[in-house]
């Protein structure tokens, strides 16, 4: 349950998830029936509409997983669509500056917290059958707010970051921050490696978690060594590719 998961998270137990790319909710009950913890259910790097995400959020509830959404941008708009229709949380991408995670908070949380819409008869308070302070008050607590980090500016201005309040995590991206250091999916270039590295120690100095995309097991365990506590690896349409191309080799026909 969602209990659960924030749970770990708070008491920094590493919690397994993966991207969902397919538009397919079957997918997603996938890996819930695995035994992983979450999705992250994407919709910058993917077809998803909101229907489709809605769905997925569907898939992810019955099947014990956390639904975690991606939003396109920091846009106020496109976080409150996907918190009303019942995502756990929300991962904005390329916040860079502190301002930006203010307004991701803004946008996230209801007042006195944020100045998140209100509407009590969305998907996330059950049309109204959670009573309206009772849907409040629990959406204020679980849901959590995710900024990635995945620009050597925003690594340039994590302190200010690390203190905005009403960010739980942060999560590391590491192909768009290898691009804007010159280095371009040059994933074990020290220089890249050197800079994930002092994002971990610093946030683990503050009272967010983190969380990073990860492309295989050694590197989720690598990186859950380390400290991070909410680990993606790869993504269902990478984990289908190499499948395929795997099955085709050893076939070798
Ligand atoms: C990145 O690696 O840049 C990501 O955003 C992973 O999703």
């Amino acid at each position: 349950t969602q209990a659960v998961f924030i749970e770990k998270l708070a008491n920094r137990t590493p919690t397994l998830g993966t991207f969902i790319v397919t538009g397919d909710p079957f997918v997603t009950e996938i890996f819930g029936w695995a035994g992983f913890d979450f999705v992250v259910i994407d919709t910058e790097h993917s077809p998803n509409d909101i229907s489709a995400v809605v769905n997925h959020i569907r898939a992810a509830e019955l099947s014990g997983l956390s639904p975690i959404v991606r939003v396109t941008k920091n846009d106020p708009s496109l976080i409150l669509r996907v918190l009303d229709n019942g995502a756990s949380g929300i991962v904005v991408p390329q916040v860079n500056t502190a301002a930006e995670a203010k307004a991701v908070v803004k946008a996230a949380r209801y007042a006195p917290q944020g100045e998140r819409g209100i509407a009590g008869v969305v998907r996330a308070a059950r049309c109204g059958f959670t009573p309206m302070e009772q849907y409040i008050e629990n959406a204020n607590k679980q849901v959590q707010v995710i900024v990635q980090i995945e620009h050597i500016e925003a690594v340039q201005n994590l302190e200010e970051i690390l203190a905005v309040e009403g960010i739980d995590g942060i999560f590391i991206g590491p192909t768009d921050l290898s691009q804007s250091m010159g280095i371009t999916g040059q994933f074990n270039d020290p220089a890249l490696r050197d800079v994930i590295s002092q994002v971990v120690e610093q946030t683990k100095a503050s009272d967010k978690w983190i969380g990073i995309f990860c492309v295989n097991a050694a590197d989720a365990k690598n990186w859950a060594d380390k400290g991070a506590v909410l680990l993606t690896i790869a993504t269902d349409t990478m984990l289908i590719a190499q499948a395929a191309r795997e099955l085709k080799q050893q076939v070798n026909i």
